[in-house]
């Protein structure tokens, strides 16, 4: 899953990115593990050779973006396209020199780069609408083009309200619109509220507000102070749990980030327990063994035979992976059945 990390000048997205990252990066892309009990329960009694947790691509712009004011330059609009999901850097932290805004006031800038958004994908339709004027097909229905149209239209109206595309009720044909042009407006958002480190532990009233604001529209947010977080992700990792607590946190804000992100994309986590790489995979819920099959590689999902399951409860009371099979708790199961959080796979399959 990638994630995109998006927000106005000086709001501390590098910041946030290189706490997020452990410290170092080496790009615009980094990799951020997965925090998850049940993998480690898995690797402790496996010990296989290799382990890779499950994890989420974070993207930063790394050479500053945000020009004339605005959050979005053409350049992040690109990446941002290819994201899963934003992740908007709020400044909730006192910085005099903000080339942008110099108060602070997280509201103002949750709504200003929503607005962004809408008009940048408005922009796109109103284009797409006036070349397909000139379609010989749109006229008639059922045809790509007429469908196009019938949700671009849909997409509009509401875009000119103000409403972003995520708070529609979205039929399949205007899903498959989507996916064809990327609307940003589309993609799901999380808000990290980026503090002073005095509120590290308790958001201001304003915060506070802008959060409550957020959930009414079904938007996830949290909190963090990113110049910490980034001092915290240098620190061993043993000493790191007593450092949070000191400022009354609990979790670093890579856990924060995850959390957020697993709840926004509806994500759950299943397992392959192998002795030579034992792998925990995100998955969106509700999604079937084939498609698990071709997260891990699309040659198993090609040659998908059955899929041995066995639920991460079984495994746990059985000891081992062994003890599980061998107590009648594995069961074998076709394409269509849907996974569930913590399931343990193993596909039988052609290749
Ligand atoms: N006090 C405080 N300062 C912060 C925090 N996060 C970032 N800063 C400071 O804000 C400035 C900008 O941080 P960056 O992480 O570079 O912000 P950015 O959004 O990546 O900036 P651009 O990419 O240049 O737009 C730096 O001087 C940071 O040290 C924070 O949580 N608290
Ligand atoms: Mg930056």
């Amino acid at each position: 899953m990638k994630v995109a990390m998006i927000g106005y000048a000086q709001c501390g997205r590098s910041t946030l990115y290189r706490a997020a990252a452990g410290g170092s990066v080496k790009g615009d892309f980094t990799a951020v593990p997965v925090p998850d009990e049940r993998f480690d329960t898995i690797v402790q009694q496996v010990q296989p050779k290799k382990q890779t947790p499950a994890t989420l691509i974070l993207h930063d712009d790394l050479d500053s973006v945000a020009t004339g004011g605005k959050a979005f330059s053409q350049k992040l609009i690109d990446q941002a396209k290819k994201a899963d999901l934003l992740l908007h850097v709020v400044r909730a932290f006192e910085n005099p020199i903000s080339p942008y805004h110099a108060e602070v006031d997280p509201q103002r800038d949750c709504s200003n780069l929503e607005v962004e958004i809408v008009l940048s994908d408005l922009q796109i339709i109103e284009n797409r609408l006036e070349r397909l004027q000139k379609s010989t097909t749109v006229k008639t229905p059922g045809s790509t083009d007429y469908l196009d149209k019938v949700s671009l239209e849909k997409f509009k109206a509401a875009l000119e309200e103000g409403r972003p595309i995520r708070s529609l009720d979205l039929t399949e044909d205007d899903q498959n619109t989507i996916k064809s042009y990327q609307f940003l407006s589309a993609k799901p958002m999380v808000v990290c509220f980026n503090v002073n480190e005095s509120d590290a532990g308790s958001p201001t009233e304003a915060v506070k507000k802008a959060m409550a604001g957020l959930a009414e529209i079904g938007t996830e947010s949290f909190v963090a102070c990113a110049t910490i977080e980034e001092e915290i992700a240098q620190l061993d990792p043993a000493d790191q749990g007593e450092f949070l607590a000191s400022l009354g946190l609990t979790v670093p804000a890579s856990h924060l980030i995850v959390r957020a992100v697993y709840d926004a994309l509806g994500l759950i986590t299943f397992f392959t327990a192998g002795e030579n790489d034992t792998r925990a995979w995100p998955l969106r819920r509700g999604s079937s063994a084939l498609k698990a099959a071709a997260t891990i590689h699309n040659d198993i999902a090609k040659g998908f035979i059955r899929a041995e399951i066995v639920h991460y409860a079984d495994y746990v009371a059985a000891g081992s992976l062994d003890a599980a099979y061998s107590a009648g708790k594995m069961s074998l199961e076709g394409k269509e059945y849907v996974i569930q959080d913590g399931d343990l796979l193993h596909i039988r399959n052609k290749s």
